[in-house]
Order: C-alpha cells, then structure tokens, then sequence
C-alpha cells in the first residue's frame, strides 16, 4: 500500500509535466545498472574501462550548466524579510504561478522518475524523508549513492510525511526529435532552484548539475532542513564530521565548515602525517547538530554519499579519496584518457600526450583551458571510503569536541586561533570570509566574500535570524558544555602568492594543537582576536616550514586586523537593522581590543 499523499502528488505532477512514461525507483543494484546501460546506449554517458575503473561511468555536462546557480536560487516567503538580505525572495503564489507554466508538458518524450529518498539513519526520528519527481536518470542514479533510495524509504515512510522535491531538466522533445547527451534550459533566465519552506517543498527546473538536481543535498538537508530546525531547536549545517583518535588511543569528533570547494572532503578523509594519529571520516559536507540526551552538542550526516571535487585531488593530497573513486563511482565533467580512464589537473600524474576534455574535444598538454572542468566532480558512497567511521550510523550521532571553521584568505586570518566564548564563536562564523570558486557559477571568481559558517548560499530564511539562532543555542545546553570554535586558514599566501602553509596531511598539526587544547592540556597565547598557538604548541616535528613563515602564519597584524574590523563593520551595516546586538558588541570588543594592542 502507497502513501496517500504520494499518490496524489505524483498523479498531479504526471498530469502537470506529461510524461511518456512514470517509473518508481526500487533503489535495487538492477535498476541502477538498467539506467547506466541506458545513458551509454544513448550517448549520455561513457563506460570507463572495466579493469581500471570497474563499475565507473563517466558523464559530460553542458557546458551553461555546470556548478550551483546561486543568482536563479530563490526562497519563497509570504513576507519578504523572512527570507532576508542572503537570499533571492519571490512571492510564493507568483514563483509557482511562473513555475508552473514551465512544467505544464516538460516531460514530454521523457519518463518521470519517483525517487523515494531518506536524509539520515534509516528509521531515526531525526531523519527526514523526501521524494524527488525527476526526469533525469543521472538525478537517479546519483541519488541512489547519495542518498537511502528506494524501497527502504517508502518503508521508513509508511502513510507519514515527505517533502515532496519537483525536478525536470526542462528539455520536452517532440516526438520523433533526437535527445541530447545531457539535456537542460540552457539559458540562466530559465533555470530555477525554488523553495517554499513555508509548505516544505522544492521545485527545480532547468538545470541538472549537482546542488541545482540532486534535491536531497543542499535544497532539502540544508536550505528546508535550516529553516525547519530553526523552528524545532537544532541546525543544520554545511560542516564535514571526523573523528580523531591520538597515539594513546583518546578519541575526540570535530565538525568543521569551510565554504563550497575550500578543504572539507580533504579534511575529513585526511591521513594524519604525525605519527599515530589517525583521522576517521564521518561526512564531507553536511552536518545536522542538536543537543543529545547527554546534554553534548551531537552530530549526524544526514547524506550517504559524496559529491566531491575532482581537481587536486591526489594519492599525494588525498589518498582516501582516491581509494574511493577506485570503483564504483560515476564521473561528471573530468577528462578521458584514450584507456578509458579519468584524468584532472592536479591528480598527481602528468597528463598524457591525449585526452578527450569534460567537453568531449581533443585536448594536449599546453592546450588554452583545463581538460578537466574546475568543478568536476565524483559521486561515490560513502562506504567506498576506507577511512569509515564504523559509528557513522549512530542515530543519535557523535559528541562534537570542537567546530572548526575556514575559508580561503590570502591575507589578514591566522593559521588557527581559538573562541573566547560561545558568543565570541558566533561572531567568527559570521565574519567568515572565503575567495569564491568554481563551486558556483560567478564572475567574481576569486574575490573575497563573506560567508558566515560558510551557509550563505544554503540559508533557508534571513541570516540575521540564523545568527541569533546561533547564539540562542546556547540557552539550550548545560554551562560550558557546547564546544568552542576554532577558526583556520590552510590558504595564507608570502608575497609571491605561494601557500604558506603545506596543508592536507600536515593539516593533522593544526589538529592535534585544537585536541589537546579541547582538554585543557595544549599551550596559547592570547591575542585580539583569540588565542592561537605560541612558539612550541604547535608540534612542528619534521614539518619543512621556515620559521619566518611560521611567524607570518600565526601573526595576528594590527593594521591588517583594523582594516578587517572595519570591513566586518560595513558588512555587518549592509544586512541592515535586526542583526543581534550580541554580535555588534563583539565587533566592539574586537576593536577595543585592537586598539588597547596598539
Ligand atoms: P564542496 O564539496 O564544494 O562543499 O567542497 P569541499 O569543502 O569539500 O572542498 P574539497 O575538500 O573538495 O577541496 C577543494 C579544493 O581545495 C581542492 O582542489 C583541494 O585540493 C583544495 N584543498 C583542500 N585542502 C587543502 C589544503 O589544506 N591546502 C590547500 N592549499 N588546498 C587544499
Ligand atoms: C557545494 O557547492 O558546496 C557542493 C557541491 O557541495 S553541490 O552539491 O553542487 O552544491
Ligand atoms: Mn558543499
């Protein structure tokens, strides 16, 4: 027996978008391999080779449609502040009215897809179940490694309620007319990523890349699922989730938020280069945070996948990625070897004398653009990641012992430095800055924007409220018992522009200084901004870093931090009035403490 609701949804959007035909995905290993068969007889995907790749299929998008489209996200509030300054508001019944135009026969030709689909454990009261309408097979069998697709999830649902996620590539074919290898609305004005958290639903159209298609990921498990939890008391974040474990055998779990494309699939898969250390991988990309029974901050991946970032990915930088993708995993936008393997700039080999690019032209080394699109991705799951935590599962999640947050800032931000407070905490997150990359579709690539806990493009309602969510969340947990925030910045660049800092394996050092300091037993020194590690509490062992450099990575420089002050001064003025009086007291405690140095 179907779910009621089901039914009816699916019967109104088959009415609505005129398929040739409804299918209900099962989730099982035969349907998935049913569908790849079917992209590589129609030219809509490549099988790679079967001895270097088993299991792997490589996908080439089009090339207007390749990475999140932030400035076509809309959120759709009956009153405007509600969505607030982050995001692009429309009125609901107007959006829908447009939206619903553009669906009405966009499926023609096509078969629309029922992908029952669940964010979380299987079967924990925290998770939450959604059902995507798609009619993109690449929509499909990136879900089913995503997410807990399929059978399982009707199971999990019953006769209760879903958030029903509305996708179409908005490419209809007349009939007799040939498809293309990845159909989509080419034009930006026609792509839409639309959400009403008011009635707890998504609608996308036109666009089949990544955050824009697989609804599960950025639309339901952060932009609804921050708003809901706004509501109900908890959060959701764009964090990974890792374990540490120190030589002895202490074990400690991190959450860390760095924008989109700045470190967080390699810090969570990363191989610790100080001896006895080890690091175990929990999630790369979201992380849901409420209070567990114990009264500790407690942390679950609501995801079952990764949608990680192809280039600079290495056996140097990160092995356990690389085991991963060693099978198994679908390949969109990377290069092809004339094996029939994948390469990317920055994959540790050089590339061979040919390779057919992520546009499926010729390409030699030396050519003009990257064989690789800088957003190439792989999709693989995560229990393909050698670095599993067995706990990764756990219903009620892990403790968190620290959250770490980053970005991408050439100047101004030291390596690591340390909250005062949990307020303090806050007022990091919300004047994170990162340089923005290919993670979305910009022309400002490069350019520093803030970017508070790295959620700005995935708030679903006015960020000065999730602020003062984050500050209210204090109020729910015993005194002293939240962890503190630790901000760091693997991106420091010398005058010549080169990193600083080595990073990925030796990231690991960084780790070790917020572990022993989360128990009290690692040395700071105080600074304006916070503390950070002072000569020797960094364990620096067989790390090739001069000592000139080490001072520039943790300088805190009171120029550069008065131009900073001033900069978040602006920004905080630009969201206009309502932003908590908390955080412009921390701005003034900032500057006092700035000028006291002076
Ligand atoms: P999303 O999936 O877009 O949310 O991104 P992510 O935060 O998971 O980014 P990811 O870990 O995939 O990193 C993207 C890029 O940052 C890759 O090109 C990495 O090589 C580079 N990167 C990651 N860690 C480091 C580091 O410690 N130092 C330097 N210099 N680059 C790094
Ligand atoms: C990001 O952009 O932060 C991603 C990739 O994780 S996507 O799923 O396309 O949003
Ligand atoms: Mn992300």
């Amino acid at each position: 027996m179907r779910n009621r609701k089901l039914n009816a949804w699916v019967e109104e959007i088959r009415e609505l978008c005129q398929p040739d035909a409804v299918a209900w995905c099962d989730g099982s290993e035969e349907e998935y391999l049913r569908l790849l068969d079917g992209m590589v007889r129609k030219g809509a995907a490549v099988r790679l080779n079967q001895q270097l790749r088993p299991g792997c299929y490589l996908f080439r998008s089009h090339p207007s449609d390749v990475a999140r489209v932030e400035d076509r996200t809309f959120v759709a509030t009956r009153d405007r502040e509600e969505a607030g300054p982050n995001n692009n508001w429309r009125d609901p019944d107007e959006l829908k009215e447009e939206m619903r135009a553009l669906y009405r026969g966009c499926m023609r030709g096509r078969t629309m897809y029922v992908v029952p689909f669940v964010m979380g454990p299987l079967h924990s009261p925290f998770s939450i179940v959604g059902v995507e309408i798609t009619d993109s097979p690449y929509v499909v069998v990136n879900m089913r490694l995503m997410t807990r697709m399929g059978e399982q999830a009707l199971d999990m649902l019953g006769e209760g309620d879903f958030i029903p996620c509305l996708h179409s590539v908005g490419a209809p074919l007349q009939p007799g007319q040939e498809d293309v290898a990845w159909p989509c609305a080419p034009e930006l004005s026609q792509k839409y990523i639309a959400h009403f958290p008011e009635d707890m639903s998504i609608w996308s159209y036109g666009s089949g890349y990544g955050g824009n298609a697989l609804l599960g990921k950025k639309c339901l498990a952060l932009r609804i699922a921050s708003a809901k939890a706004r509501n109900e008391g908890w959060m959701a974040e764009h964090m990974l989730i890792m374990g540490i474990t120190d030589p002895v055998g202490r074990k400690s779990y991190f959450t860390a938020a760095f924008p989109s494309a700045c470190g967080k699939t390699n810090l969570a898969m990363l191989v610790p280069t100080l001896p006895g250390w080890k690091v175990e991988t929990l999630g790369d990309d979201i992380a849901w945070l409420r209070r567990g029974e114990d009264g500790r901050l407690r942390a679950v991946n609501p995801e079952a996948g990764f949608f990680g970032v192809a280039p600079g990915t290495s056996f140097q930088t990160n092995p356990n990625a690389m085991h991963s993708i060693s099978q198994d995993t679908l390949f969109t936008n990377v290069a092809l070897t004339d094996e029939g393997d994948v390469w990317w700039e920055g994959i540790g080999t050089p590339p061979p004398p040919h390779l057919t690019d992520w546009q499926g032209k010729d390409w030699a080394p030396g050519a003009a653009t990257p064989a690789a699109h800088p957003n190439a991705r792989f999709t693989v799951s995560i229990t393909r990641c050698p670095s599993l935590a067995p706990e990764w599962e756990a219903p009620e999640g892990v403790p968190v012992s620290a959250i770490l947050i980053g970005g991408r800032r050439p100047g101004t931000v030291p390596l690591v430095y340390e909250s005062r407070s949990w307020r303090h905490g806050v007022f990091m997150g919300s004047i994170m800055g990162s340089e923005i990359t290919a993670a979305a579709i910009s022309n400002a690539i490069g350019q520093v924007r803030r970017d508070p806990f790295a959620m700005l493009p995935f708030i679903g309602y006015n960020i000065k409220d999730y602020l003062r969510h984050w500050l209210d969340m204090e109020s729910r947990f015993p005194a002293g018992r939240l962890p503190k925030v630790y901000s760091v910045n693997w991106f420091r660049k010398d005058a010549q522009g080169r990193f600083l800092w080595p990073g990925f394996g030796d990231n690991a050092r960084v780790l070790k200084w917020i572990f022993e300091r989360v128990r009290v037993e690692g040395g700071a020194k105080d600074t304006p901004v916070g503390a950070v590690p002072a000569p020797g509490d960094l364990d620096l062992g067989g790390l090739d870093v001069s000592q000139a450099a080490m001072e520039t990575l943790l300088s805190v420089d009171g120029d550069e931090w008065r131009k900073e002050a001033a900069s978040i001064r602006s920004y905080y003025q630009s969201l206009g009035d309502g932003l908590p009086k908390e955080l412009w007291a921390e701005l003034e405690a900032l500057e006092a403490r700035l000028s006291q140095a002076e």
